[in-house]
């Protein structure tokens, strides 16, 4: 009689628990889902996914152009703008620069955004890493 009392106050208090941590029904296991669940959140704040920011060739951007988008977008010096530039012109893509995922989708926009006020079919991309 004692005991079964016992196990019951005791599944009351689990179901306490599982209720603050948002959990359907009771169980170990569920609430060591939970703890699990926490460290793999706690992981994904510290070490966000990167992308990296690629310039496309075409026939049409001019050189002075792109270098002027490296430069001013992606902080590039201009020795380093001028051999990216060479580099997209002859392999056909070239990196930018590695980013967090809203840095890099500004930074495609702002290329986009710059090349259409110029009339240039200049394009951009992000890859995940
Ligand atoms: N191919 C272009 C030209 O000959 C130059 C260019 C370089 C264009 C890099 C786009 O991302 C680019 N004018």
């Amino acid at each position: 009689m004692a005991v079964d009392l016992y196990v019951s106050i005791q599944a009351n208090y689990k179901q306490i628990i599982n209720l603050c941590l948002n959990q359907k029904t009771l169980g170990d296991s569920e609430i060591k889902l939970s703890e699990g669940l926490e460290e793999k959140v706690r992981h994904e704040t510290t070490e966000p996914s990167l992308y990296k920011v690629i310039l496309l060739n075409d026939d049409y951007t001019t050189m002075d152009f792109v270098v002027r988008v490296l430069k001013t977008v992606f902080s590039k010096s201009p020795a380093e703008a001028i051999q990216i530039m060479l580099s997209v012109h002859k392999q056909g893509s070239g990196l930018c620069g590695v980013y967090t995922r809203e840095i890099a989708e500004t930074k495609v926009i702002t290329v986009h955004e710059l090349a259409g006020q110029s009339d240039f079919p200049l394009k951009c991309i992000m890859e995940k890493e």
